[in-house]
Formats: C-alpha cells, structure tokens, sequence
C-alpha cells in the first residue's frame, strides 16, 4: 500500500481531530489508538469491498471456517505489517512524538477463546488471506470473553473481562446482514397439494435475531481482505413486545454473554448447546442466501462453498444444512445429503474423552426439535447402511444416538467428508484408537493436518529484534515465504551470527524482565537460563512434573549452595478453568513454591520463578521471545499438538519434549542434536493403561531423590499448601499419578541435566537455537493452509498470490 509519512501524519491530525475535538497531543493513549485504528480500517475498507465483489463476481469457491473461538490477539500492528505500512506508520507517529508501540498496546486483546485451537483458527485467519485464499471465518460475538485471571494470595482469582468497553475500532455491524435463529416450537407435517410431498410446519418457535459483526482478515502484502464474521444475539426488530420481561431479554442477551472458560473439556449445559446452534445456524443461514444470489443449481453448492467446523462445536451446521435444504429448499434427503456431506469438513483437536462433546437427547428435542429429529434421521439411515456391511455391534458403536446421548463426533464424522487430526501421532491415534471404528468405515476420510503458526505475528511483530538480524543476515524472502528461512542454517559456525543472535535474545529478556520487575516488583537475571511453560493449566499438560524439577534444584542448593547448577528462571503462564479444582490447586502450589525461593536468601538467585498473570495471546508475544527453554512435557499421546511448541522454536528457544503431539515433528526437523527428548513413548504408555502394572507408589518408595521432593508437599516446607499439597501428593503417591509424572521424572531430571551443560557452552547453545530457527519454516500456518486448501476445501489461492 502506497503512503508516505508525511500523507500519513496530515491523516492521523485530522482523523485525531474528527474523532475528538481536540489535537492529539492531548489524547489518551486509548484515544490516540482509536484514531489510529479508525484511520487504518479506513485504508483497507477499499480492498475489502474489492476482495469480496471479485469472489462474488468470479463465483469464486469460498471456504467457512466455523469455529467457536478466535484468539485474534491485538490487531493494530498486525494489520499495519500485512497492509505493508508499519515502518511507516512507526516512523509518523515517532515524528508526531508518540510511540507506536505504547499507543498499540492500549488495544484491549480479545480473549474470544480458551488456548490452542482459538488461536489456531485465529492463525489459520491470517494465513488464508496471505496466500490469497477466499476464506471466512465464522463464530461469535462474545460481549465477555475469557475471564482476567488475578493472584490473590497464590490463588487464580477469575474477574470478568470487559473487553469492549471501549470502542472496537475493527469490527463493522451489518444490521442488513442479520437472520432469525429459531429455537423450541412445534413441528408438524402437512400434506402439500400439487407434489404431494410432506411440508414441514415449525411454529410456536423463539426466534432470536444474530446480528453479524465483521471484521477484515488483512492479507500479507497481497491486497487480498478477507472476512471474520461474528454473530450477537439480539431481540428481533418489531418483536420488542414478546419479551417484555427483563428476564426474557435478559435470555437473549445470555446467548452470546460469555465464552465458556474450558478448555479440551465440555460442559453440558444448555446455554452452550444454545450457542452452538445460535452461531452455526446464523452461519449457514447466511452461507445459503449468498448461494442463492449465485442462481446455480443445488447440486453446485459443493462446488462454491466448503464449511469447515474445528472441533465439534459447530456440529449442529450438519443438520442445519441439511434442515433448510429439505424444509425450505424443498430438496430429496439424498440431494440434501450429498451436499451437504461433500460440503462439510472436521477437525479433532483432542483425544482427551472428557472433551468429547455427548448431550443428552431430551435437551436437544426440547431446545432444537426439527434438528433433533433430522439427526435420528441421520442416525437411523446410517445404521441401516452399515449393518449389513459391518455387522450389528460395529454399527452400533458409531451410532450417533446411544443411551440417551447424542455423540457430536459422530454426527461430525458421518455428515463430512474429511476428518483430520492436528499432527501426525495424533492422526495416527485416532485412526488406530480413538476412532478406529470410523476409521474402518471411512479410511478415505482420514487424512492429517499438522497444525502451523504465523510467524507474521509470532517473529516479525513479537521478535523485531530477530527478524531485523534474520534479514540483515539471510535477505527478506524468508518473510513472504517462511521455508526460506533454513537458508540461516549456512550460517550455523559463524561466530558472528552466533554472537547476534545471543544479543538478539538477551535484548528480548531485558524486555521481559523489565516487564516482570514493573508488574511482579520480582528481579529476574537476564543472563539466566529462561525456562518458560506457558499453556493452559492442564493435569495432563504435566506443569507438576516442571514443578518437581525446580524442587529438585532448590533441595540441590539447599544442600550445597555452590551446586553448579546453571542459573534459572522459570517462567509459567497459565489459566484454569474455573471449575478445574485440580488445576487450580496447582496453580496454588507454584505460586508458594515461587514465594518460597525468590524470598529464600541461601538460593541467591540461583531459581527465580515467575507465574506471569492473565496469560494470553500478548503476554505470549512478550515471553516467547525471551525464551531459552520450551517445555512441551505433556504425557505422550494426550496433547494433540501443541503450537506454543511452534512459536518457541521460531524464536530460538530450545524444546525440552516429550515425544508428543508435533514435538515429534518439530525432532524430525531439527534434528535429535537440537532438541531435549525424554519420556515415555506414546506406544508405552497405551501398553502401561492397558496391561495396568504401573505403581507409583512403587517409584515413590523406591526412589529417594524423588521421595524427599514429594514429602515436601506435605511437610509444611511450603508455605499455606496444606490441602493443596496434601490433594497433590495424594494424585501422585496414593492415587496412582494417572500422567505417569514420577515415571518420567527421572528422565526429565536427565533431560534438564544435558540442557544446564548446553547453556553453560554459549556457542553451543547458539547454534542451537539457531537451528531451531532455521528449522521452523515448515511450521508455518500458511503451508498448513495450503495443504487444507488442496486436498480438503480444494480451493485455490487467488490468481496473482504468489502461492497460486
Ligand atoms: C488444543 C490441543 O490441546 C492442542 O494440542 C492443539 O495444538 C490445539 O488444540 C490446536 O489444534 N485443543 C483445545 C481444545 O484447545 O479446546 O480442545
């Protein structure tokens, strides 16, 4: 996009002006945001419009992306670097005495999602407009998104977040664009003159009103400008007298109020079922009325339009299609469900069964009567066809409906054509394991995504140090085309580089540290060892078995202070869902352990932990950076894939995995040299679950290094844990440690043994991470699109993208 700075400075006076009434100089920081941001909407509005007519005009096909959650992060310089006017913009608002950065971060970041698969689908948003692909997204307009986690006392407060109290500068209401979801009623079956056929007849319904807000998708320098589109629940126009209550308005409102803070868990509850069907009918339903202005036959609608629902809380779009295409298209069930099969497309995003989205049959015939019965429609049609092919119990096993429930991954798996896990162990468990019976029923359905990242947000926005060094060093393709980055790996000898990139990371550490003594009042060491762990807080996740490490080190030294151990900081970020009595116990735990050393004289500083506050997506792109250590140490075979995994290594840090998830990916790429593996293996511990010979009581008796760390949980060493250490110790020792934590332990210590000696060979450990920057490319979120785009979606980037 063309600009110069001073066309650029004349703009934002006079938009700061329009805005306000006053000059700019006198703004908060918030007001000189929302100047900014109101002005950079302005300069891609044109490409919006441009973008969306040429695919309406090509009738090119469009891809859906429903999804529950987006973890966009905050936007302003993300879309400035993708319109390709950050250094200038940068550069005016440093003439106008203001710091780009500082304004930025008075943009509140909507925390529209849990963890992982939010920022994925957020990740997967950027990436489909940067190669040129015509893709949507769809989802919901919470009015609170994840709670504000606060410490109180080493105690996970959650406070609500509020994050459009002020403007949101980027979204655009599209009252125009709004539909009626309908819930509850009655339905019946009339007997039509003419064709003789069934109508269906649902009256007596609640009707809501999903009023779309849209926000633009900002392609990578490629003009392209996409659409986010999120739906708010609201009273129909007109219908003002028929909830007349508060109480009544006050239901409406509900329905988009507030994410659900889970995280690879489900709620069944009522509220949430409402959401789903709320957003994933009012995208259908938007989806349709475009097809129609196409004026094709039904039979094209595979052709133009790919939905693809991530995880299965857009499930319900199945029978949702499936409901307009027979109710009010007037289609045959065999028209309506080839096209609806050949058009719908699925994504797993874990294994864990208590993530397994299962409601209970009466709530969805009171709450959604005609898509209850399409589903035992569905249900019945296909045990009917597979009976005979697979036998009774097969059948049975895949049935959408059983004892009262109603499966959504079977509902997912046998309304689309295509299911994918999010990385290649993971693929590889479901087809063997978690959904094998599908698997041996549909073979040509399953197929593999590994998941990516955009190193756009994740390098050049969160790392300016790195990337400025990275194309000082290897030019600036590497930016537009991220596999180019391995071009670094010539350099792995050169001292100078080496020497770069240790002043590169020692920058972002003092960034970070600057960071936590103004916000914590704790001083951390920018020359230490940075040993970070940020992801939800998960028992399978293993953050304990981080913890038994650091206890390790702190008996070492209260042994022997002048134990050579390499100075640490151990950094976690982490959020519990509320409900997670376990997690936050946990939580707990680090936070007295974290007052116990930094305030214990005789460590010297040898161990500082820091439990950062309200992790999210903008602290991420503070703490990644300044990582040396990525612990990715979840129990073989639980965590799907990770992504943080991804970011830590594109910015130098050094993984310390297990082989789980794309951590065994991520070894293959950068070598066993590269990378600290320990652990039990995948295979080993499906054997230990089903032969059952695991004792860990055994290992706790056995194991005297290990005995005197666990005893700490419950000898009043740390302070104010009684019942958390005690519920701990007891998960680990008397419980059986479900996630094989004292198992690995040894390993882990090892592990983390082989890494102090690494840090301590400053050229060793730079080369390092230079590899694992030079390895990351294939990571990036835009390859993973592209191989979506090509074998699921099958759409092509637009002509002119360098990816076409
Ligand atoms: C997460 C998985 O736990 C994580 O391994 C994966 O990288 C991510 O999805 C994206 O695919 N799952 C969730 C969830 O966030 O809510 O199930």
């Amino acid at each position: 996009m063309a600009f110069d700075v001073q066309e650029f400075k004349k703009e934002y006076q006079k938009k700061f002006e329009e805005l306000f009434a006053y000059g700019y100089e006198a703004g908060s920081k918030t007001e000189q945001y929302i100047a900014l941001g109101d002005l950079v909407r302005g300069l891609y509005s044109e490409d919006w419009i441009q973008t969306i007519t040429e695919y309406n005009k090509k009738k090119e096909k469009q891809v859906y992306y429903f999804s529950m959650e987006f973890l966009p992060g905050r936007m302003l310089k993300s879309n400035l670097l993708n319109m390709g006017i950050l250094d200038c913009v940068k550069q005016g608002m440093e003439d106008m005495g203001l710091d780009l950065d500082e304004v930025a971060r008075a943009e509140v970041d909507p925390a529209l999602g849990n963890g992982g698969l939010g920022r994925l689908a957020s990740c997967f948003m950027d990436s489909i407009a940067s190669t040129g692909l015509a893709g949507n997204g769809n989802g919901i307009r919470y009015r609170y998104g994840l709670f504000k986690q606060k410490f109180i006392n080493g105690y996970q407060i959650e406070l609500p977040e509020n994050w459009l109290r002020n403007r949101n500068v980027w979204e655009v209401r599209k009252e125009n664009k709004a539909v009626i979801v309908r819930f509850g009623g009655d339905v019946s079956f009339t007997q039509e003159d003419g064709d003789g056929r069934l109508r269906v007849r649902h009256e007596n319904t609640r009707d809501i009103l999903a009023v779309p807000y849209d926000t633009a998708q900002v392609g990578y320098n490629n003009g392209i400008v996409n659409n986010l589109r999120l739906w708010s629940a609201e009273i129909p126009y007109g219908d003002e007298a028929r909830f007349s209550t508060e109480e009544q308005r006050e239901e409406v409102k509900r329905i988009t109020e507030v994410l659900y803070p889970d995280d690879s868990n489900y709620e069944g509850r009522l509220l949430r079922v409402q959401q789903e069907y709320f957003f994933s009918s009012a995208g259908i339903q938007s989806i349709v009325r475009y097809f129609k202005r196409l004026n094709l036959d039904w039979s094209l609608f595979p052709d133009k339009i790919a939905i693809h629902i991530n995880d299965t809380h857009p499930t319900l779009a199945i029978p949702e299609l499936m409901r307009i295409l027979l109710d009010e298209e007037g289609l045959t069930w065999d028209q309506a469900w080839e096209i609806t099969k050949k058009t719908v497309s699925y994504t797993n995003h874990t294994i864990l069964q208590e993530a397994m989205e299962r409601w209970p049959e009466t709530m969805i015939s009171d709450l959604l009567p005609r898509i209850y019965q399409i589903i035992q429609e569905i249900n019945r049609r296909h045990i009917d066809k597979k009976t005979p092919l697979y036998g009774e119990e097969l059948s049975q096993r895949t049935a959408i409906i059983a004892n009262g429930q109603i499966k959504m991954a079977n509902l997912a798996i046998i309304g689309s054509h295509s299911v994918n896990g999010v990385a290649r162990l993971h693929t590889d468990i479901l087809m063997a394991d978690t959904l094998h019976d599908f698997y041996v029923m549909y073979p040509q359905k399953f197929n593999n995504k590994t998941n990516g990242i955009t190193q756009r947000r994740w390098v050049q926005i969160a790392n300016e140090n790195l990337t400025a060094m990275l194309d000082e060093t290897i030019g600036t393709e590497w930016k537009s085309d991220p596999e180019e980055i391995k071009i670094l790996k010539a350099h792995r000898d050169n001292k100078m580089v080496l020497d770069k990139l240790e002043q590169v990371k020692l920058a972002n550490k003092k960034r970070f540290a600057a960071y936590v003594e103004q916000e914590m009042g704790i001083e951390i060491d920018p020359t230490a060892l940075f040993d970070v762990q940020i992801k939800r807080l998960h028992a399978y996740k293993r953050q304990l078995l981080n913890v038994l490490h650091i206890l390790d080190r702190y008996l070492q030294l209260k042994d022997n202070p002048n134990a050579n151990l390499q100075k640490r900081v151990f950094i976690f970020g982490a959020k519990a869902a509320p409900s997670y009595y376990y997690a936050k116990q946990i939580i707990k735990l680090i936070n007295s352990i974290a007052y116990l050393i930094n305030n214990d004289p005789s460590i010297k500083d040898k161990i500082k932990i820091v439990f950062v506050e309200n992790y999210g997506v903008s602290l991420a792109e503070l703490i990644i950076p300044a990582a040396d250590i990525s612990e990715q140490i979840s129990l073989a075979g639980k965590e799907a894939s990770g992504t943080s995994n991804m970011k830590l290594m594109s910015n130098g840090a050094i993984t310390m995995a297990t082989l789980d998830g794309a951590n065994v990916e991520i070894r293959d790429n950068v070598g066993d040299d590269n990378i600290f593996i320990f652990g039990l293996k995948s295979d080993e511990v499906q054997e230990y679950y089903r032969n059952g010979v695991y004792n860990s009581r055994d290992v706790y008796d056995k194991n005297p290094r290990l005995k005197r760390i666990l005893n700490l949980l419950i000898d009043g060493t740390i302070p104010g844990v009684e019942t958390e250490g005690r519920d701990i110790f007891d998960s680990l020792v008397m419980y059986n440690d479900e996630y094989f934590l004292l198992k690995d332990f040894d390993g882990y210590l090892q592990a983390q043994y082989e890494a102090d000696v690494a840090f301590s060979d400053r050229d060793r450990w730079n080369r390092m991470a230079l590899m694992n920057i030079a390895s990351s490319g294939p990571f990036s979120s835009d390859y993973t699109i592209l191989r979506y785009a090509d074998e699921i979606w099958k759409i092509k980037p637009q002509s002119g993208s360098k990816f076409n």
